[in-house]
């Protein structure tokens, strides 16, 4: 497998202003047929080489004339002296065979494309890079009765029945996209249709296809899209330009979405919903899925990436689009902790592993594997610094500059960050180094009070790893006096390796509230006391600066209880800490989702991001007596806070009342009754699962028997049953393993459906780290099982299934050994994917 670096970027050497295709839909029999219109785009006298991977051709002709082509590794090489021509392909395909679940492929008896990245290749020989942009006539054919609906991007432009009960549609897109924004959907499904009138007047047809019997379950995405619409156009004003959008929800889907222009095809995932069977989280989660994918209509698809190591260009742009929908919607506060959340727990664990990569990689070998917290999330970050250092306004005039300049091309990030520039005036030369830069800076604050002059002084040092000059880093703070008055609330322009920062007119030193907000994708080292942590958990006035404190101040508990566990000393918690989260139960002025937020105490794989190495055992002991203290602490105010949640019918009241709930399950005399009566009286999914994830956590002696009823009563839900699964999955039991094993069989279970996987062997692996990091490698050695039959059935599941083997520098020697001598035995497999070898080859480099 060979790498590709950005630096060697070349002009495509031909370009496709059209393509019609023919698809001939016929299971194994399946043909399409190609007719592109290529231009030479310079005097050159180089072959045209177009990409295509296990495609069989039927015909090619240049001009109408059979011409001499050459088909080898993944390529299709045709020389010739014209300057332009008329290609014209019949390749022929086997849907039903490809597991892959890239290009074309069935879900559940529907064909369906998916094309990012680099899919199209699977479907015809093309130049499958984004900067071609053609435009797409698409003509699908198929039998009638199985395939009512035949959908492709852009317009309906004809449509008719053909014989032996076969019919034909025939769109038209006039947008001219790259390849992996095609899309093709034929099935049967129940439709959901509205539409939306655009601030312009115009109107545009909505439609939600889904599984046949599922029409109740649209609404949500439907009124998501809606949303989204107005959203665009009031905060970002950009508008819908095609007369129809159709989405498509199937269960067969390697990501979450694809924003494929005009139609959507979309994991059922983020699309199905009803209260008996989704929760809160994901109705918010269609929502937000439902927006990112409407919002790359104008981020990604209008201004498309001239080459895939500019995927944050859309990618980190549209996550940060999306964000700031949910935050407008909802709780800004709440937002930005899930946000801050997927940073700190996964992308420094990206960051810090073998896959460590800029947002703007410089290297890759299978695409694939780059759709990553890194490009997406750290992506957003570093446009969410942009935002905080130009502000809204001349944020907005930047976007509009990118728009004006780029429309209808395919770019660079350093095209988007020359249009903030030169709309705003900042000058963004220092800061353009976020895209290059691999790994997470480290500042380091100092800071001293001069009681004579009245000065405070703070000192932030930066450093980065293989990073000779520093970066432009918004630094956020907030002092506080000892009251918890604000008496400074400012972001600092953080640009130097050292800088100090002078505070005048202070009569006391204030309790600082460092890196509000998380302005930057940083770790944050400060010596915070406990005094400062429960001052700043009282009185910051960014709820988000309240959260952060609680969560610093229950590390520092855990780590000096792991402190004293290999000091063989008795462990202990400092009454302040308990006292704190107390008081913060007995708020009645915090938002209930906020409490909430703070009383999810950070997950172990949460807590190993913040050191360099880990005692696993001692971490589990540590983490479990910190709560277990806090929990019965807290125990009387628990049940009446539970209790008075109860009748309350609102997203933050059920999350606090089921958070509640699990710190219940720590001192399970009391929890027990309660669960069994919240799984019994639920009338909703949140509710179910808020009992049935408090037995699984505290393993209450009802586990079971509620297990098994909620498996009867949702065995024909497959979503639901993915809960279920998961639930299974990341239970910590001694047994748990011969227990998945057990499920592998389950009549639901499938390892060619991603969704079943992920939620069997992906939450394992990733959600229940005492088990999988079992010292006997019973759990290494469970997932390589899985990897070795995924590398063949889905490479790129298999390629996202692996992280955390990869990711095993922090742990002790013992393990250490055991993993890599999986990961080698993943090695040696004779057939293993480009996408595992990557990442396996550079963990064990
Ligand atoms: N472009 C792949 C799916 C997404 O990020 O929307
Ligand atoms: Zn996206």
């Amino acid at each position: 497998a060979q790498a590709k670096y950005l630096k060697d970027y070349q002009a495509p050497l031909f370009t496709i202003e059209t393509i019609d295709l023919a698809f001939n839909l016929a299971g194994n029999e399946t043909q399409v047929q190609a007719i592109s219109r290529i231009k030479r785009t310079s005097k050159h006298t180089h072959a045209l080489v177009l990409d295509g991977e296990d495609l069989t051709v039927v015909s090619l002709t240049v001009d109408g004339e059979a011409v001499p082509y050459h088909v080898s590794a993944g390529q299709l090489v045709l020389e010739t002296a014209l300057d332009e021509f008329e290609l014209n392909i019949i390749t022929k395909l086997d849907p039903e065979a490809n597991s892959s679940l890239e290009g074309l492929y069935m879900s559940d008896g529907a064909y369906c494309t998916q094309c990012e990245a680099e899919g199209f290749r699977r479907i015809t020989y093309f130049l499958d890079r984004p900067d071609v942009l053609a435009k797409y006539t698409v003509r699908i054919e198929a039998d009638s009765a199985a395939f009512p609906f035949l959908l492709s991007n852009g317009n309906l432009i004809d449509q008719g029945e053909l014989e032996g009960g076969r019919h034909y549609v025939c769109w038209q897109d006039p947008f001219p996209k790259p390849a992996y924004l095609f899309a093709l959907v034929a099935g049967d499904f129940d439709l959901l249709q509205d539409e939306f009138i655009t601030r312009s007047r115009r109107k545009v047809i909505l439609q939600v296809f889904v599984d046949k019997g599922n029409l109740h379950k649209a609404h949500h995405a439907m009124a998501s899209l809606k949303k989204s619409m107005a959203w665009d156009e009031s905060r970002f004003d950009l508008e819908y330009d095609l007369d129809i959008y159709m989405i498509v929800a199937v269960d067969f889907f390697n990501m979450g979405a694809m924003e494929n222009k005009g139609l959507n095809i979309f994991n059922t995932k983020y699309v199905l919903a009803d209260t008996l069977t989704a929760t809160d989280e994901d109705y918010h989660g269609i929502e937000s899925v439902v927006g990112h994918e409407y919002f790359h209509n104008w981020t990604g698809n209008r201004v498309t990436c001239r080459d895939w190591f500019q995927l944050s260009l859309k990618e980190g742009l549209t996550v940060f689009r999306d964000q700031e929908f949910s935050s407008d919607l909802g709780s800004r506060a709440v937002n930005r902790i899930h946000a801050i959340k997927v940073i700190k727990n996964q992308q420094f664990a990206e960051d810090s592993g073998p896959m460590s990569h800029p947002i703007r990689p410089e290297s890759v070998i299978e695409m694939n594997n780059f759709y990553t917290v890194t490009v997406y999330n750290k992506g957003a970050e570093v446009i969410r610094m942009m935002h905080t250092l130009l502000g809204e306004e001349k944020f907005q005039a930047g976007m509009k500059l990118y728009f004006k300049r780029h429309d209808g091309q395919a770019v660079t990030c350093d095209d988007f960050v020359a249009a903030m520039e030169d709309a705003s005036g900042v000058d963004l030369t220092q800061f353009r180094l976020w895209y290059s830069q691999a790994g997470t800076p480290i500042v380091t604050a100092m800071d001293s009070f001069d009681a004579l002059t009245g000065v405070y002084q703070l000192t932030l040092k930066q450093s980065l790893a293989n990073c000779a000059s520093p970066l432009h880093i918004p630094f956020s703070i907030e002092l506080l006096d000892a009251k918890g008055h604000s008496l400074v609330n400012e972001v600092l322009d953080f640009t130097q390796a050292e800088q100090v920062f002078s505070f005048e007119g202070l009569s006391h030193k204030p309790v600082a509230s460092l890196l509000q907000n998380f302005s930057a994708p940083v770790k944050l080292q400060y010596r915070f006391n406990v005094d400062q942590l429960v001052h700043l958990m009282r009185f910051a006035s960014s709820e988000v600066a309240r959260w952060e404190a609680s969560v610093t101040l229950v590390s520092q508990a855990i780590w000096q209880n792991v402190a004293s566990l290999q000091q063989q000393q008795a462990m202990t918690l400092d009454p302040r800490v308990r006292d704190s989260f107390k008081g913060v139960l007995l708020d009645t002025e915090l938002d209930p989702a906020l409490i909430a937020e703070i009383l999810a105490i950070p997950t172990a794989s949460a807590l190993i991001e913040q050191t360099e190495s880990v005692d696993l055992d001692a971490l589990a002991l540590a983490r479990e007596f910190v709560l277990t203290e806090m929990a019965s602490h807290s125990e009387d105010e628990l049940i009446v806070l539970y209790r008075s949640l109860v009748p309350v019918d609102s997203t933050q009241a059920r999350a606090l009342k089921n958070q509640c709930l699990t710190w219940l399950a720590r001192v399970p005399d009391e929890a027990e009754a309660l669960v069994i009566a919240q799984f019994d009286k639920a009338s909703n999914m949140t509710d179910s699962l808020g009992a049935l994830t408090a037995a699984n956590v505290g393993d209450l002696p009802c586990r079971d028997e509620l297990m098994t009823a909620f498996e009867l009563r949702w065995q024909d839900t497959p979503l639901v049953m993915d809960k279920w699964f998961m639930l299974q999955a990341t239970h910590n039991a001694q047994d748990v393993i011969e227990r998945l094993r057990q499920l592998q069989q389950h009549k639901r279970f499938s390892m060619s459906n991603p969704n079943r996987v992920r939620a069997l062997v992906g939450s394992f692996a990733a959600g229940n780290i005492y088990q999988f990091h079992r010292q006997d490698g019973k759990g290494y050695a469970f997932l390589t099982e899985c990897l070795m039959i995924l590398n063949k059935l889905n490479p790129q599941v298999a390629a996202r299934m692996v992280t955390p083997l990869i990711q095993f520098h922090k742990f002790d020697l013992g393990r250490q050994t055991l993993i890599k001598a999986c990961l080698g035995q993943l090695l040696a497999l004779p057939d293993l994917s480009k996408d595992m070898y990557e990442k396996v080859s550079k963990a064990l480099a």
